[in-house]
């Protein structure tokens, strides 16, 4: 039997691109998302790879549809290889006392709620893998904190905890648990932030040339194509144009 894998958030940036690479490498791949059009439109392109794609359409913050699209999962394949808790989001950019604590909760409730959820309810299938692997995708926003970050950063130092612990709670499984933890990438990630703005969206990369999230898919790619018993823990990328989160630099100040 191929291997399989579970990505959520496929709908769009790293999620659409680790679907695709693994579906081209022979995967059987489950796609995630909340919507559902988008999702269609994914698992015909995956297809065309002569794989098995299941999309399941759910919000990773709703614990109950969690435990319904597990359920569903399970009536349909009996193991899951590797899970990719990909689904997440930045709402807003402002400093502590401006914040809109509606964007607070989306943030919580999606990028460490949701994370949570779905890892414990595909846990079970994941068990039954010969050789599960849980990648968790982080931020360089999870190693340095930069200002207006405050609650997105705080949720992706969240996703290094879990990713750590989970490391140390999963060892007698025989479980790898990898973090990617990304800086800018161009995706709808900034989009989303600025709630639609595109021009402002745009204006994050100008002048630099950030991340595709299909650099992040061959990392993780990479990561998922080892031998069984080398886990890697973490793996921190960002673009040439960017050493860390606060440190950036545009192409007209490089030195030539
Ligand atoms: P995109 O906005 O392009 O994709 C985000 C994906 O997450 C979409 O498929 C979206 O699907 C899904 N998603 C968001 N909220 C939910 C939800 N409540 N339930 C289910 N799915 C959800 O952004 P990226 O691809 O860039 O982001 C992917 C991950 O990478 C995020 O965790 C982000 O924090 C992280 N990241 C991004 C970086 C960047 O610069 N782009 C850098 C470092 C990390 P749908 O809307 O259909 O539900
Ligand atoms: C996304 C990268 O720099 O916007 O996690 O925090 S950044």
């Amino acid at each position: 039997m191929g291997k399989n894998i579970l990505v959520t958030g496929a709908t769009s940036g790293f999620g659409r691109a680790i679907a695709k690479k693994f579906a081209e490498n022979g995967y059987d791949v489950c796609i995630t998302g909340r919507r559902s059009d988008r999702l269609e439109t994914l698992k015909k392109e995956l297809e065309q790879n002569n794989v098995h794609v299941i999309a399941l359409n759910f919000d990773v913050r709703n614990r109950d549809e969690v435990e319904q699209a597990a359920k569903e999962l399970s009536a349909k394949i009996d193991s899951l290889d590797i899970l990719v808790n990909n689904a997440g989001l930045a709402a807003g950019l402002a400093t502590i006392d401006e914040g809109d604590v509606d964007d607070w909760d989306t943030m919580i409730d999606t990028n460490v709620k949701g994370l949570l959820y779905v890892t414990k309810m595909m846990l079970p299938l994941i068990k039954k893998s010969e050789q599960g692997h849980i990648i968790n995708i982080g931020s360089t926003a999870g190693k340095v904190t930069y200002l207006n970050g405050n609650v997105y950063c705080a949720t992706k130092y969240a996703v290094e905890a879990l990713n750590q612990t989970m490391r140390i709670d999963l060892l007698p499984y025989g479980i790898k648990v990898t973090a990617i933890n990304p800086g800018m990438a161009e995706t709808e990630f900034s989009i989303v932030r600025f709630k639609g703005d595109e021009d402002k969206a745009k204006g994050v990369y100008d002048d630099l040339q950030p991340l595709k999230a299909e650099d992040i898919a061959d990392v993780a790619f990479y990561t998922a194509s080892l031998p069984a018993h080398v886990c890697i823990n973490d793996v921190t990328m960002t673009c040439t144009n960017q050493a860390n989160s606060t440190y950036t630099i545009r192409n007209k100040d490089l030195i030539k």
